[in-house]
């Protein structure tokens, strides 16, 4: 049987991938390929609407039903910052995003956090599917392992008792928040 297409409004390859691997039986397009290559203003206030701004503009450009995964990391201590500013922390990418949140933890023992994804499935005529997931942890000193992308390789999973850096792909996907959205979703569906 053909597997069902659904377009992902994401320009974040990695997101992208694990988002495949996560939901089997249905074939991800990234919203470039798909012939999207338009900018996105993520001006919600929370993960859940940034995850409907995203999706919902995808699928409204171009006609077809549209996933859109709007994540981060909140860690209690800085009152849940990056938070929905996660990617955009230090302004210079990943590293300059973990730089800064290791020294903005300086000094706290108190390094409690989690991950959180809210994902939005955008049908055209407005059908709107939301699904969240938390994944929960502390951040490390230093950065352990080198795998995944973003924050992985400063936090420390509570579920797999190791860093997402050292968790395989497949470990990472059967615990991390973008996994149990996901599943949320997937009862939906
Ligand atoms: P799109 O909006 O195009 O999907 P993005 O990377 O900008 O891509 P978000 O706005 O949702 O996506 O920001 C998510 C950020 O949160 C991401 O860039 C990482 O810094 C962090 N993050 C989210 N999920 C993560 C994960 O599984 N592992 C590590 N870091 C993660």
């Amino acid at each position: 049987m053909e597997k069902k297409k659904i377009v992902v409004a994401s320009s974040n390859a990695h997101k992208i991938a694990e988002i495949g691997d996560i939901m089997k039986g249905y074939e991800f397009i990234s919203m470039k390929d798909a012939g999207f290559d338009g900018e996105i203003e993520e001006n919600g206030s929370s993960f859940k609407e940034n995850a409907l701004i995203k999706a919902k503009t995808v699928a409204e450009a171009l006609g077809v039903t549209a996933l859109a995964d709007d994540s981060g990391l909140c860690v209690d201590t800085l009152g849940g910052a990056p938070g929905i500013y996660s990617s955009r922390f230090s302004g210079e990418g990943d590293e300059g995003n973990r730089k800064l949140l290791l020294k903005q933890l300086e000094g706290f023992e108190d390094r409690r956090a989690h991950f959180e994804c809210a994902v939005c499935l955008y049908s055209p005529g407005g059908k709107t599917l939301f699904a969240t997931g938390r994944t929960y942890g502390h951040i490390l000193e230093e950065e352990r392992g080198n795998g995944g992308f973003g924050y992985d390789c400063l936090f420390f999973s509570d579920d797999l008792k190791k860093s997402f850096g050292e968790a395989t792909e497949e470990e990472k996907n059967c615990v991390s928040h973008r996994f149990r959205a996901l599943e949320e979703l997937r009862k939906l569906l």
